[in-house]
């Protein structure tokens, strides 16, 4: 059985990015493998958030994660700040971290562009990603693409801990889908799907209702011409949504094509609504129903419970091996 991990930020309301991206693979993997899901509070605060609101999504980011289709009794679901063993580690692997590294990340560049103050929590924190991997010892990480480049650090830092201080961590490999790995914006298919883009016809919200989803959808930028042909190159909004139909309606690109042939983007784009919805509409419910009840609260607790009992464990192997002193003597 593998170890796996992975992380969302509460930064804004899920989307069908992260959706497909990520938390389908997180729902896959738990039947099989040992899982480890958190909702990474620690790295939302690299940017402003409101006290309320971030509270309040990652309550909701969690209540996503078991209305989509984790099972808390196979994975553990926990709030990243719960096990506090996260920071410690984090901080000990920014001092293995070089600038330079850090100063490549694109995911810094972009988010970090055109800003007059960028705080110093958004530089550093693929350091405090690479701990949240390793304390866990994770074989597998499933994410979308965008986080090849943090995911190569990380393995790059695990070996560089291993080589000084002897042999200590598993070298995770990134587990990326073949379709979806990247949606895109529902505005600019050069962009990705982001739950903060301030623009929210953007993005698809797994909370959006259906009426705003078919509304969303059906003003999705479209490339000219009105041949539904799956081609990244030349026609990339067609192809963004294309990805999307085929993760939700369980259909091949070529048989989408097929469907569509000389019929032009009008029914592609109604059809394409009612796949998203028919894929929304039962997260929704049971998301309702868990907000309700606040069965959260408790498959948190565990969830973090039995996640600080992994974490607590690594950190004093790691202390111990760097050469702090051991408060216990
Ligand atoms: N557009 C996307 N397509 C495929 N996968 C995606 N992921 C995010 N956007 C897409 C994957 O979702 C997981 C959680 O991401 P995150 O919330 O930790 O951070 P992010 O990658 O920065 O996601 P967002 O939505 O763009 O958040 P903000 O706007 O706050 O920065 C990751 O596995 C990610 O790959």
């Amino acid at each position: 059985m593998k170890k796996v991990l992975s992380g969302i930020q509460p930064s804004g309301q899920l989307t069908l990015g992260n959706y497909i991206g990520a938390m389908q693979n997180f729902i896959k993997l738990q039947h099989t493998e040992e899982c480890y899901f958190m909702v990474v509070d620690l790295h939302a605060v690299t940017v402003p958030q409101e006290p309320g609101a971030l509270r309040e999504q990652t309550e909701s980011v969690a209540a996503l994660f078991i209305a989509a289709g984790i099972d808390p009794a196979k994975a553990n679901v926990f709030v990243q700040s719960h096990v506090r063993a996260h920071a410690e580690l984090g901080w000990l692997f920014t001092t293995l971290t070089n600038m330079g590294e850090l100063e490549r990340m694109t995911q810094f560049k972009d988010k970090s562009s055109g800003k007059d103050s960028v705080g110093a929590g958004l530089f550093v924190y693929p350091a405090l990603m690479a701990a949240d991997i390793l304390i866990y010892n994770a074989d597998l990480v499933p994410v979308g693409d965008d986080q090849k480049q943090h995911l190569e650090l990380t393995r790059d830092l695990a070996h560089r801990f291993n080589q000084r201080f002897g042999s200590t961590f598993t070298i995770p490999e990134p587990f990326i889908p073949k379709v979806g790995a990247r949606v895109m914006s529902l505005d600019n298919a050069s962009k990705k799907m982001s739950k903060s883009n301030p623009n929210v016809g953007s993005f698809i919200a797994l909370l959006d209702p259906p009426d705003v989803i078919r509304k969303k959808i059906s003003r999705a930028t479209t490339d000219s011409g009105r041949e539904v042909k799956y081609d990244p190159a030349n026609k990339p909004e067609i192809s963004n949504l294309m990805g999307i139909y085929s993760h939700c309606a369980g259909m091949s690109l070529d048989e989408i094509e097929a469907k569509y042939d000389g019929q032009g983007y009008g029914p592609f784009k109604k059809d394409l609504a009612e796949h998203v919805v028919a894929v929304i509409e039962p997260i929704q419910t049971r998301y309702n129903e868990i907000r309700r009840t606040g069965e959260i609260h408790d498959i948190l607790k565990q969830g973090a419970e039995r996640a600080s009992l992994i974490a607590e464990k690594t950190i004093a192997e790691v202390k111990e091996k760097m050469g702090f002193l051991n408060p216990r003597g």
